[in-house]
């Protein structure tokens, strides 16, 4: 009798000990830990030795005010950061969470492989005009396959459907061209995406404040076409169905 109330107390125990630690691999996650206000997390998308910081944009939802909870994947506001940037830069993130950043394909992949994920992307122009662009799914593929872009449909947005060209691609940077263009996109636009030939979206282009050289910033086509750079843009995920 003894020996088998040892054992139940030790099972209990290993239970205890096996039970994995409450830490936020997203936004959403940190958002059910109690935090509720937007700003810059840690999450551990890869695990509890690698934290991963990351703005958590809490703001209330339009119609029934509870937090968003998205997780912001890349930012642009102010052109601080230089996203002309190599392969490494874009795998690994770049930038600061409490600024423009770039979160990094290879966090990208772990989130959306583990949850599915939706997309917003917001922008707004210079002249105060804010818009956003909403699709029903969004994830990357493993390095081995190119960090591809699977983007589910086009949900809302007056901002237009500048991205569903871009599904199905890989990712391109300066130095590893994986478009469909016979020159490399990523030089061509001056920045990295998953560009096909070459793009409607150029998030990543070089930040030039309002007027730009066509297909020179950071540009969504069906809101102010390619030869206009945006002010803001910040694509951002969630789960879908929560
Ligand atoms: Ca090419």
């Amino acid at each position: 009798m003894e020996g088998m109330m040892l054992r139940v107390v030790l099972a209990a125990l290993l239970t205890a000990v096996a039970r994995p630690s409450p830490l936020p691999t997203d936004c959403s996650d940190v958002y059910k830990a109690g935090w509720g206000q937007s700003g810059v997390y840690a999450i551990y998308p890869a695990g509890p030795t690698s934290p991963v910081q990351v703005y958590c944009d809490m703001s209330p939802d339009r119609i029934d005010t509870s937090p968003e909870k998205w997780t912001v994947i890349q930012r642009r506001q102010d052109g601080t950061v230089n996203f002309y940037m190599k392969w490494d830069h874009y795998k690994r993130g770049f930038g600061s969470a409490a600024g423009e950043y770039w979160l990094g394909l290879e966090t990208m992949h772990l989130l959306t492989q583990a949850k599915k994920y939706e997309l917003k992307v917001d922008m707004e122009d210079f002249d105060g005009q804010n818009v956003f662009a909403h699709y029903s799914s969004f994830s990357v593929g493993p390095e081995a396959e190119g960090y591809k872009l699977s983007l589910g449909s086009f949900v809302k947005g007056a901002a237009g459907d500048s991205l569903s060209g871009h599904n199905g691609m890989k990712f391109t940077t300066i130095d590893k061209d994986q478009d469909t263009h016979k020159s490399n996109c990523a030089q061509l636009a001056y920045g990295a995406f998953w560009y096909y030939n070459c793009f409607g979206a150029n998030p990543n282009g070089i930040y030039t404040w309002g007027p730009s050289p066509p297909a020179h910033g950071a540009q969504w086509r069906s809101f102010r076409g390619l030869e206009y750079s945006l002010k803001t843009i910040v694509m951002k995920i969630r789960p879908v169905a929560e």
